[in-house]
């Protein structure tokens, strides 16, 4: 093997943001984008000699060419052996277990999650580190400082690698005597065994035979063959128990993002009245998030969290109980509740899951969750889809209850943490910039401020300090904290690649029983108003209702 040093110029937006680098598919074409992108990389990390990587992605356009060049860098970057899931496919937690198992030097997924797909889509890669997880801020603001100044690059001279076949490919390393290999991997039997060895199978097995009725909605993405093997071939589910389980390179045209906007489909069936099912879930692009919804009812994603710590011990891999818990900042503090009553400690972190990764190294959390639709033990290093809604299956199977009634049950003996979020999509950055700096310019004149029903105890925009490694994170996200424990939160997203995304997080605690049947956007309608109040956002926006709402 030769290698084949290629000159380039940087590009200046090479910035991972909350979960790798996403952006158009037409910009990850442009010359040499990708190679510089995984050249910063390769040139941030100590590769040893015998260094082992794991690629694989969902499937969208564009996974297979990244996924020849990938191998082609790492082969003239000095790694040993390359992983790939069998078509190029792995899905993220999968990829996190993969990287866990084989103890590999680490991994790339190629993603842009809940993104569009296709030629006019998104497209993303992200670093895991050996422990299964996100690469944390230290690597990826290296990546970026190196990107701004790269020259060229190495690529090795290799054909185009087979990688729809299980087994080994060898090639001539780079010096005599020195072998490179690519391995192709079953991308779902690793996950697979994962899932059996934590959860209840039998019990799952018993629920679904007889007569519960479930629906998984794979919105055309990376889950499906994982679906398929797990509930059906192994859990005895019908075929018809699953939903667009056939992966496409661009999620069947539609916006592969598990909410009650897009998994429309799903929703329809689960809220048909009398007609709807038992259960119904979904997942994302790369089967991280999950959604989970109940006979004509939601499950919002920080109650979730709330529920599995709770019920936490009717898992057979957490029957000796856990050690803790972490949130991110805008998720709920439901969790906290349990928590409390658990008497384990809960943590609060910024959004993205990479900050979850040295406390679950640590042994200080087992559990992890975050509001977008994202929840997962340490079991993995990432975000878990399937996990999630094996996890539900495994406690109804137990309890005997439905969703509601399980929901209602828990909001009983804690109260509720009412909550949604309100997104507004695509809005010009400068607009958006100008929301946030007029919320900054109220810091000082805002506590004590009294807003119909509620009075403004402080506000300051979320730090983070790792408690164990000390790093700091920064400007995380605008808190607007209420004297009977309320917020608001303002954030601009970190994966969206057209304009600004701004969220707001609403949440206000509820201990009366009489109102926890309340829809969240009636019981947080003084809440919104006060948001939008706060803000300015439609006189700086010109939007005058959210895009998405969850
Ligand atoms: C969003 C979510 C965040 C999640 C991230 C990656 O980030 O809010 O909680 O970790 O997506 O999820 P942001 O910066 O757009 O708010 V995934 O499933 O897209 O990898
Ligand atoms: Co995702």
């Amino acid at each position: 093997m030769k290698i084949i040093v290629t000159p380039t110029q940087p590009y200046s937006d090479q910035k991972p943001g909350t979960s790798g680098l996403r952006k158009k598919v037409k910009i990850f074409q442009l010359a040499h984008y990708l190679e510089n992108f995984v050249q910063s990389l390769f040139d941030t990390l100590i590769v040893p000699s015998d260094a082992v990587l794991v690629v694989g992605g969902d499937g969208r356009y564009h996974n297979r060419q990244a996924i020849q060049t990938i191998i082609s860098m790492a082969a003239a970057n000095g790694f040993a052996r390359v992983l790939i899931g069998q078509g190029g496919i792995l899905s993220t937690p999968a990829a996190s277990h993969v990287i866990r198992k084989y103890k590999t030097f680490g991994g790339m997924v190629l993603s842009a999650s809940h993104n569009q797909g296709g030629i006019h889509g998104d497209f993303g890669i992200k670093y895991n580190i050996g422990n299964g997880g996100p690469a944390p801020e230290k690597i990826t603001d290296e990546v970026f400082a190196k990107s701004k100044v790269i020259a060229e690059y190495k690529i090795s001279d290799l054909p185009q690698v087979d990688i729809d076949t299980i087994g080994e490919t060898q090639f001539a390393g780079l010096a005599a005597g020195q072998t490179f290999t690519v391995q192709v991997i079953d991308a779902v039997q690793d996950y697979a065994d994962l899932m059996q060895s934590l959860f209840d199978f039998k019990a799952i097995k018993q629920l679904l035979a007889t007569g519960f009725e479930m629906k998984f909605d794979a919105m055309h993405a990376v889950t499906g063959p994982y679906a398929k093997e797990i509930f059906v071939n192994r859990l005895g589910a019908a075929s018809e128990s699953l939903m667009n389980c056939e992966p496409s390179e661009d999620f069947g045209g539609g916006h592969p993002d598990p909410n009650l906007t897009y998994a429309e489909d799903l929703v329809k069936i689960m809220f048909a009245g009398e007609n709807a099912l038992d259960f119904g879930a979904a997942s994302d692009g790369d089967g991280d998030r999950n959604m989970i919804l109940g006979q004509n009812f939601f499950v919002t994603p920080s109650d979730s969290l709330a529920v599995l710590a709770a019920n936490a011990t009717l898992v057979p891999a957490y029957a000796g109980g856990i050690a803790g818990v972490a949130r991110s900042m805008p998720t709920s503090g439901a969790v906290d509740r349990v928590a409390a009553k658990l008497n384990v400690p809960s943590f609060e972190t910024p959004t993205g899951w990479k900050f979850f990764g040295n406390l679950m190294d640590a042994g200080k959390v087992t559990l992890c969750g975050e509001e977008s639709f994202g929840t997962s033990s340490s079991h993995v290093r990432e975000k878990d889809g399937l996990w999630a809604v094996l996890f539900w299956l495994n406690v109804i199977a137990v309890k005997q209850m439905s969703v509601e009634a399980i929901l209602k049950a828990h909001w009983l003996e804690y109260g509720r943490n009412v909550y949604s979020r309100h997104d507004y999509e695509s809005i010009p950055t400068e607009a958006a910039n100008s929301v946030i700096a007029h919320i900054k310019a109220q810091f000082a004149s805002l506590p004590d401020q009294v807003f119909g029903n509620y009075t403004v105890k402080l506000c300051d925009d979320f730090s983070y300090h790792d408690p164990i490694d000390g790093s700091v994170s920064n400007n995380q996200g605008i808190r607007v904290l209420f004297t009977d424990g309320s917020r608001i939160v303002f954030r601009l997203s970190g994966t969206g690649t057209e304009g600004a995304t701004l969220r707001i997080y609403l949440e206000a605690y509820e201990p009366d029983s009489s109102k926890h049947h309340l829809d969240a956007q009636v019981a947080l309608a003084e809440m919104i108003q006060i948001a939008l109040q706060i803000s300015q956002l439609v006189e700086k926006t010109g939007r005058v209702a959210p895009t998405v709402i969850t």
